[in-house]
């Protein structure tokens, strides 16, 4: 007879370790299945720039400690463009809603270690390198999967199964032929990021539409910076020196007079696809999905992780009144309610993308029209109140509590 667990979860980035998080503190049981080690996961550098909402919802699931300490909250961002900087005023135009900036790899560590602070059961919770996972009897009430994991091949029965195995996972594919539907749209050009040991120049985010492409001046700590660069598709990072990196980002950022960029050791750099994916529906019978597994935004609004956050905030409430009052009401409107917010962030994102990145294949017209929407955005305050609502995460009606 299979071991049971209440909930199997595939993939332990910020999804799947998140709702492991929020479920247990609900009394909820469930095992992580993650294909890779302890460190790859730890290692990833990824997103820093975490809506309200979801520094809410890590408060809530008692891993907000280090992030309180650590997360340095803004109050704005700038665009800068055509020989000027704009600001973009949260305090102003989203009265009481801020960002908090702390790395996608810290909220990653602050979970794992939760999870694995109760050593008992530990092992049994979170299992880390299991490969061959597949997936038997969707169609019944206790789906069964089986994978191998520390050179055994083991068997789990579950209530639920949720595929948290982000843009390249397994959980999407078990649905039946027929039973959904991708809408997918990739751009021409990429981002080579950077993470550099030096202070940041700036005091808060600086996205820049240049001649030459897009540039981000982002930042993980008072000492450590992360900087992206508009490049073409398919780039090699090795194709970019250090001494080129801090060339190209000088001529994107510096267009400010008396502005200048520090430079520093670069400790870690990599090529990051713009993709814009959506799988629906998120259900189907026992098997759910969350995060990139069911969606990927381009990372220019700073919407992925807090999307996956947003998702697990939802399944972990409805898990919860299923579990607590047999009620099936929210994981039925699990799919519907979450992506009614992915399309809006799709959209956001989207716009970002386009108002702020060279467009291959855009003529001087067009250039032209995308900084007269640039001008527009930050000569109206109706503009910039949208852009800056979408930035601090969107208040979206029913969005359950933590
Ligand atoms: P994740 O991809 O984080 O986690 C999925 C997990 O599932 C992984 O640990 C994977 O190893 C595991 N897995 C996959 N297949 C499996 C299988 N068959 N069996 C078991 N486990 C399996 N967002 C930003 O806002 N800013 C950024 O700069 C940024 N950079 C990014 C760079 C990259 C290269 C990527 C891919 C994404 C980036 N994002 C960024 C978006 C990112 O933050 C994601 O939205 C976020 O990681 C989503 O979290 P998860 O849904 O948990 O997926
Ligand atoms: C980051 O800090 O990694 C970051 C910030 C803003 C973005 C994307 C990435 O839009």
């Amino acid at each position: 007879m299979a071991p049971q667990v209440q909930v199997g979860i595939i993939g332990a980035g910020p999804a799947g370790l998140l709702l492991a998080q929020l479920l247990a503190r609900r009394g909820i049981g469930s095992r992580v299945l993650e294909r890779s080690s302890r460190e790859h996961v730890e290692g990833r550098i990824r997103a820093g720039v975490l809506e309200q909402p979801t520094v809410d919802t890590l408060h809530a699931a008692g891993v907000g400690e280090r992030l309180g300490r650590e997360g340095i909250v803004h109050h704005g961002i700038e665009l800068r463009f055509g020989g000027a900087a704009h600001r973009i005023d949260f305090r102003d135009l989203v009265p009481g809603r801020s960002i908090t900036v702390y790395g996608q790899r810290e909220v990653v560590r602050d979970l794992i270690e939760a999870r694995l602070a109760d050593r008992a059961a530990a092992d049994e919770q979170l299992c880390f390198e299991v490969s061959e996972i597949v997936l038997e009897g969707l169609e019944q009430d206790r789906p069964l999967l089986s994978f191998t994991h520390q050179d055994r091949r083991q068997e789990l029965r579950c209530d639920w199964l949720v595929g948290c195995d982000g843009s390249h996972g397994v959980a999407r594919h078990w649905f039946p032929q027929g039973a959904s539907r991708q809408y997918e749209h990739v751009v021409p050009f990429a981002w080579l990021g950077i993470l550099a040991e030096v202070a940041p120049s700036t005091e808060e985010l600086i996205y820049a539409r240049h001649e030459r492409g897009f540039a981000l001046h982002s930042l993980r700590s008072p000492e450590l910076s992360r900087f992206y660069l508009q490049v073409p598709a398919g780039e090699e990072p090795d194709a970019w020196s250090d001494q080129r990196i801090w060339q190209e980002l000088r001529t994107r950022l510096e267009t400010i007079s008396g502005w200048r960029l520090q430079s520093g050791p670069i400790l870690e750099k990599g090529i990051a696809a713009l993709r814009s994916f959506v799988h629906e529906p998120m259900r189907y019978r026992r098997l759910l999905l969350a995060g990139d597994a069911a969606h990927i935004v381009p990372a220019t609004g700073a919407k992925g992780l807090n999307l996956a956050v947003a998702d697990v905030r939802r399944l972990s409430s409805a898990l919860g009144d299923w579990y607590e009052r047999g009620s099936e009401v929210a994981l039925d409107a699990y799919s519907a309610a979450c992506l009614e917010r992915v399309w809006r962030v799709q959209h956001f994102s989207t716009w970002m993308t386009r108002m702020l990145h060279v467009l291959p294949g855009a003529d001087a017209f067009e250039r032209r029209v995308q900084l007269a929407e640039l001008e527009s955005v930050v000569s109206s305050r109706a503009a910039r109140t949208v852009l800056a609502e979408n930035y601090v995460g969107l208040a979206l009606p029913g969005a359950p509590a933590a």
